[in-house]
This record gives structure tokens, sequence and C-alpha cells, in this order.
């Protein structure tokens, strides 16, 4: 997987005339070297294909083992060193910078990720390089990262799997009495026996009136009987996102309530539906709010209707009514319209669609009707 990821980002880094990239950012290290970073961590990836991962030294052997990527430990205390050991008593950014010169990258375009570093980072890279030599190659992580590979969508299957797992188990325990803190432990209880080793983000179960909060977390709230709950929720597997939104009920709806639910899943439908290559992501968002318009649920709509998943949780596309930018064949995005009143409570539905060459295909099984 990762060779097949090094490839696109090369191909794109020619394209954009970029000879060296460099980042910082945990989910691009993982992306280019198959590494796990804890913290301090940054690889090197030139257009020729080499690779550096640089790492804090207790994390060097980790390092090897994980990825095929040349790895330099970095370590500011001057202590013995194994023979063989690639050490350099340096902080990293000094590191790099030797990686840089000694390998001739310094001479040549170098991008590095402006909306994942801080400023004094930038800032020391700026004066080591040289300004006409830095780039800004944010991009090239976003496009390629966007476009998933068989693999990376294997995985994410895998993680809505246990996701769903997470939500059976919700649903077995949401009744009358219960709180919502009880709910989310047994789905995190599910989903880790299942495979989920981390979160892809903090479980939401959110019931009655802290259902009119589009993220709320969990509370320590009893569910009463009557109330919709919202339970949103994501496994992560091999460092992949899922993330699904179902509302249930904890006893008979309501006929508002009933309304605002079909609306919902309509809304969701007719989004679904539209879902292929060339759509522009805008116009997904815009079909869900025009249902929603028709049953007078509009304003009650306050979020975008979606947004790209994968080794983040949120990720570009974003599907918003700003978004002019095509789906793209390979793309994995959220579909989840909803709708909240504030005092009262709210309806969100959220299921995982790939976008393939003929269509939407829906990755998410979970049942839909009103439970
Ligand atoms: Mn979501």
């Amino acid at each position: 997987m990762v060779e097949e990821n090094v490839s696109k980002l090369i191909r794109l880094m020619r394209e954009a005339g970029i000879s060296t990239i460099v980042s910082f950012n945990k989910y691009n290290v993982y992306y280019m070297t198959g590494f796990k970073p804890i913290e301090g961590v940054a690889a090197i990836l030139s257009s020729n294909n080499q690779q550096y991962l640089i790492v804090p030294r207790l994390e060097y052997s980790r390092a090897l083992e994980e990825s095929k990527a040349t790895v330099i430990g970095y370590s500011k205390y001057k202590v013995d060193v194994e023979p063989g050991e690639r050490i350099v008593f340096k902080d990293l950014l000094e590191t790099i910078f030797k990686v840089l010169r000694e390998e001739g990258f310094a001479s040549e375009d170098v991008g590095v990720e402006y909306s994942r570093v801080s400023y004094k980072t930038l800032k020391k890279i700026i004066e080591f390089l040289g300004e006409d030599k830095v780039k800004d190659c944010s991009e090239i992580f976003v496009r390629a990262r966007s476009i998933k590979s068989p693999s990376e969508i294997g995985f994410i299957e895998k993680a809505t799997r246990i996701t769903e797992e997470g939500l059976k188990a919700a649903l077995d325990a949401v009744s009358p009495g219960i709180r919502e803190i009880d709910v989310a432990a047994r789905i995190e209880y599910e989903m880790k026996i299942k495979g989920c080793r981390t979160l892809a983000f903090e479980s939401i179960v959110a019931s009655g009136v802290n259902a009119a909060l589009p993220h709320a977390t969990v509370s320590e709230k009893r569910i009463s009987r009557g109330e919709v709950v919202i339970v949103d929720i994501g496994a992560r597997y091999m460092e992949y996102c899922s993330d699904l939104t179902r509302t249930f009920i904890a006893g008979k709806p309501s006929s508002k309530l009933r309304d605002i639910y079909h609306a919902v899943l309509e809304a969701q439908n007719a989004a679904i539906n539209a879902v292929k290559p060339g759509v522009k992501a805008k116009e997904v968002d815009e079909i869900a709010r025009n249902v929603l318009r028709e049953y007078g649920y509009g304003h009650l709509f306050i979020h975008s209707i979606g947004h790209g998943v994968g080794l983040e949780v949120h990720e570009y596309p974003g599907l918003n009514s700003e978004n002019e930018k095509p789906l793209e064949k390979g793309m994995v995005v959220t579909i989840e319209p909803g709708v909240y009143v504030k005092g009262y409570g709210g309806v969100r539905i959220e299921d995982i669609v790939v976008v393939e060459e003929t269509g939407p295909r829906v990755i998410s099984r979970f049942e839909k009707s009103i439970l």
C-alpha cells in the first residue's frame, strides 16, 4: 500500500515541479512510510524515490520494522549507540537539514505543508533553504489521499463493519433510564473487542434536548421514554476511519419526530443517489437541502451534507455549498443530513459512500427504518 501511495505522491510532485517533500504530519508520515508516529517525526521523499524517515531515538527500532524508508534516529542526549544504528545527536529540524544537505535535496525546490507546520518551523526552514526554494505542498497530500486505493477502501469497509457492531450494541442498550455514558461504554467495548484499537473520534450519544446539538458528545443524562438518541460513532482499522450515525427512539416516536425522521431519510437518499464522478460537491449538498426545504426544515439543517473520510475522519472533499470541485472516482465520503430543533431534539442519519465509476456504493449496511 505504501508503494502505491509513494508513486501517487511522486506523480503529483512531478506535476507540481517539486523535487523533494518534507512532512511532519502524523497522518502523512504514515501514508508515506507505513510507520505510525507518536510525535516528533518527519518523512522526506524525493521525486526519484529516495525515502527517509526521521524518528526520536526511542522509536528507531520500531521504525526499522514498520517502514522500508531509510530510518534516522535523533536524540538531544549524547549517550551510547549500538554499532550500525543511524543516530544523529541533533533536534528534529537540524536532522532534517542534515539529510537535505547531504543528499543534495537542499539545492532544489523543497515542498513543506504550510497548513500543517507551525510558523516557527516554517520560518526556520525558509531561513535554511532560502525563500525561493520552499514551496507549499499541502495540496499534494490532500489530492493523493482523497482518491482511495482498493486496499484503503477495504480498511474503511472493515472499520465500518466494526462500527456497525457498535451501533448494534447501542440499539440493544438504548432504553428509558439508561445514561448516555453507559450506552457509549457498551458501544466502545463492543468495537474494541472486534478489533478497533483506537476510535476515529469521540463517540456521540446525544439524547432528547442534547440531540439538538450536532456535536454534543456524551453526558451522564438518563434517556427518557420517547426521546431520540443520536448515536454518531466511528472505529479505526489499520488507521482508517469509519463514521456512521443512526438516530434511535427510546419508545414510541411522536408524529412530529416521525415526520422529521422521514424528511432526513429522504434527503439522505436523494443525496446518495446524486453521488457519482463529475458531480460538484456542492450539488450533493444542495439536493439534500432542497428536500429538507420542501418539508420546511431547510433552516434546521445547520451543517454540510458530508465530508471525505480516510486516515482522518474529516478530510477532503468537504461536501458543502461552497465546494465547486467535482467528485472523483475513488473518493470515500459521508452523507449525513440532520435536522436540529432547539430544546426538543434532532435527527441525523449518516452513511459512507464510495464514488464509483457507475455511481454511489454505500458501504454501511445498518438498518435505517425508525428503531
Ligand atoms: Mn461525519
